[in-house]
């Protein structure tokens, strides 16, 4: 997969994306993420990216010009199309649902804006779609894009070290993560649940379930409701 980040801030992805598993990915050739800074396509001596909205009110839209020429020059940068979203609280909601399906995608293109917000043309003439990561607004869109990256990541056959790691997350079937324990047996006088060490892993695999499907009742009731017919037919 192929990854081009849109951005006033570069500087910002480099430590979290050269880390841990998405560094590992990269390593391995799973992924390429290529950062390309949209001042560098500003026309302006001041570099100048952003302009006061028609119509008045506070705060400066990010113009269309330095938007359009930086996403043509880096749609070139590879035969790729790609998936293109604009990240914005207006967007639709990432979920892990959406994680699995961008996973499967050869090239996303995401584009981080500041301000107040885009020039309405930069969604309508690149076609792109847009994408939050939850109903609270951040002053950019660069941790939600990382946010997105991370989950999708990980999902890359590969990524993880074991291949079952990603199967048992939470959210995978619906549902939150059964809880773990390890060494050692007694901590403190807390003891591991005896099942864990019965060895009888068919008895494991249904307590697991029992005790996934018990924590989202009790705490993420609004999964259940959903969409979950899969974890309740089991
Ligand atoms: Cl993608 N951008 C901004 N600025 N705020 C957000 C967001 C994105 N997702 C949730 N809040």
């Amino acid at each position: 997969m192929r990854v081009d980040i849109l951005t006033l801030f570069p500087e910002v992805f480099e430590s979290p994306l050269s880390s841990s598993i998405i560094k590992r990915a990269r390593d391995n050739g799973l992924i390429e993420i290529a950062l390309t800074d949209i001042r560098d396509f500003s026309t302006d001596n001041y570099r100048k990216v952003d302009d006061k909205p028609y119509g008045g009110g506070p705060g400066m839209v990010m113009m269309p010009g330095p938007v359009f020429d930086c996403f043509e020059h880096v749609q070139k940068l590879s035969p790729e199309k790609g998936r293109v979203f604009l990240l914005t609280p207006q967007g639709q909601k990432f979920d892990q649902a959406k994680a699995r399906q961008l996973s499967a995608e050869k090239r996303l293109i995401f584009i981080d804006g500041k301000y107040e917000g885009f020039d309405e043309r930069i969604r309508t003439g690149l076609g792109a779609e847009q994408i939050s990561i939850g109903d609270y607004v951040l002053s950019g869109g660069e941790f939600a894009a990382m946010v997105i990256i991370d989950a999708v990541v990980r999902l890359l056959e590969g990524a993880l070290g074991d291949e079952d790691s990603a199967k048992d997350d939470s959210f995978s079937e619906g549902l939150l993560e059964y809880p773990q324990y390890t060494r050692p047996e007694i901590y403190r006088g807390m003891k591991v649940p005896d099942i864990l060490l019965s060895g009888d892993h068919a008895k494991i695999a249904e307590w697991r379930r029992q005790q996934s499907l018990e924590r989202t009742k009790k705490w993420r009731p609004d999964l259940l409701n959903n969409n979950n017919k899969k974890a309740s037919a089991k």
